[in-house]
């Protein structure tokens, strides 16, 4: 389906007067304003192909209904959250769940909704129906070096289809690992994986890059190859300046300082993007900011500092995704959510007084420092939010509008109610 703009613009104007209040009222406060507006307008965050279903747990999944049955009605709900939001331009599409037959037609209506693609994801942690050699114990850490090549082939195919759709990165997330101590040599996977990467990194096109994902546990449960963002470092630093680091949020273990890694990563140049998530306990693909929205605020001061001292444009050098699964939530509310949550974290993280923080950390006023973090994170900034929506177009409230615009259920009416969208 596609929102008419009449629509989103007659929503806003009824709300408008109200808008403007709160937008003045905290305008007055920000010094940069002029500066922080387009920053905010210019943002996206990507939303992943996986993340328009349901999710679920491996003791059941239950439907939001209305869910997309094809890649083309993936691409439509990004579609509507874009025309809510304008901060959604973008889709990542992991293959084999969203396999783009045709390309072009592919492209082409992506474009209709304002849509380019992201990076495509290879899966090499699940074992598909026409395949010869399995991923049980792992794939481009593999002790059979046949098993390695089926894989390595697996993600030339995917940098493939990625370069028909424009894609510039590769990302690989490896569940290979081990179950039992004694199963696996460390020193052994490890090198078959850089090996196995270092083939796929030939294939990559000039002006494309591979963004290499940890993640401690799970699906194994003794140790993965690339558990931490040591190991990603060091096969992407071993590869080349076109291989970077992939932090998505929910891979750490629980008290892990994320915001001082993404702080390192970022001045070694190495940092390749987010995927985005909240989690209480492990990986739990929880919206972003439904949890710890202060380490997200932490997490984006670090990625302005460290992107400012690099010279770096916040919206386009760093890839910006989202990683989650909605096990009870529609999921385009979910989406609508998070993106919201990681502007309101990006915008506090505009507003922190730089030189003012700069000059407490030098004289160690500690308890200063601190409180001119907790000023900007304080700061109601959703009207910042909501205007520069309102100036590119969007819905100043995105979720009232799509629960006022009854886009679920028009969704089930066309799709049905029991409808699964492929992923996980
Ligand atoms: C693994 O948990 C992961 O975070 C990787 O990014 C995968 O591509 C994705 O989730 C699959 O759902
Ligand atoms: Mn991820």
């Amino acid at each position: 389906m596609q929102l008419e703009q009449y629509k989103i613009d007659e929503l806003n104007h009824q709300h408008l007067a109200k808008h403007k209040r709160q937008f003045e009222f905290i305008a007055a406060e920000v010094t940069d304003l002029d500066k922080v507006l387009p920053k905010l307008a210019a943002f996206n965050i990507a939303i992943p192909s996986w993340a328009l279903g349901t999710g679920g747990t491996r003791f059941g999944r239950f439907s939001a209904g209305g869910e997309p049955r094809s890649l083309e009605e993936k691409i439509e709900d990004v579609g509507v959250i874009h025309a809510l939001n304008k901060s959604s331009n973008s889709i990542s599409l992991h293959i084999p769940w969203d396999i783009p037959e045709n390309a072009t037609a592919i492209k082409t209506l992506a474009a209709q909704y304002g849509l380019h693609f992201d990076a495509v994801n290879s899966n090499t942690f699940q074992d598909q129906p026409d395949q010869k050699l399995s991923y049980k114990y792992g794939s481009l850490h593999h002790a059979d070096q046949a098993v390695r090549k089926q894989a390595i082939e697996h993600n030339i195919e995917v940098i493939k289809y990625g370069v028909q759709l424009n894609s510039k990165a590769l990302s690989v997330w490896l569940s290979d690992g081990s179950n039992f101590p004694g199963q696996l040599n460390f020193r052994k996977a490890f090198q078959n994986t850089l090996e196995s990467l270092h083939q796929i990194y030939e294939a990559l096109p000039a002006d494309w890059k591979v963004w290499i994902e940890y993640k401690p546990f799970e699906p194994n449960f003794y140790s993965t190859t690339i558990g931490d963002w040591g190991q990603s470092y060091l096969l992407a630093s071993k590869l080349g300046n076109k291989a970077a680091t992939l932090v998505d949020l929910g891979h750490h273990l629980q008290g892990t300082n994320i915001e001082q890694i993404v702080s390192l990563l970022l001045m070694e140049g190495k940092l390749a993007g987010f995927h985005f998530n909240d989690s209480k306990y492990g990986d739990d693909d929880l919206t972003v900011g439904s949890i710890n929205p202060y380490q997200l605020f932490l997490i984006f001061k670090e990625l302005v500092e460290g992107m400012d001292a690099r010279g770096m444009n916040h919206a386009t050098d760093i890839g910006w995704m989202i990683d989650a699964s909605h096990n009870v939530k529609d999921p385009i509310e979910d989406l609508l959510q998070s993106v919201q949550a990681i502007k309101i974290a990006y915008a506090q993280a505009l507003l922190v007084d730089k030189k003012a923080l700069e000059a407490a950390q030098n004289s160690n006023d500690v308890a200063l420092a601190q409180e001119i973090l907790q000023q900007a994170y304080r700061t109601d900034v959703r009207p910042l939010i909501a205007e520069a929506s309102l100036q590119s177009g969007g819905a100043l409230d995105p979720i009232g509008a799509y629960r006022k615009f009854s886009i679920r259920e028009h969704l089930i009416k066309e799709r049905g109610s029991k409808t699964v969208a492929s992923g996980l």
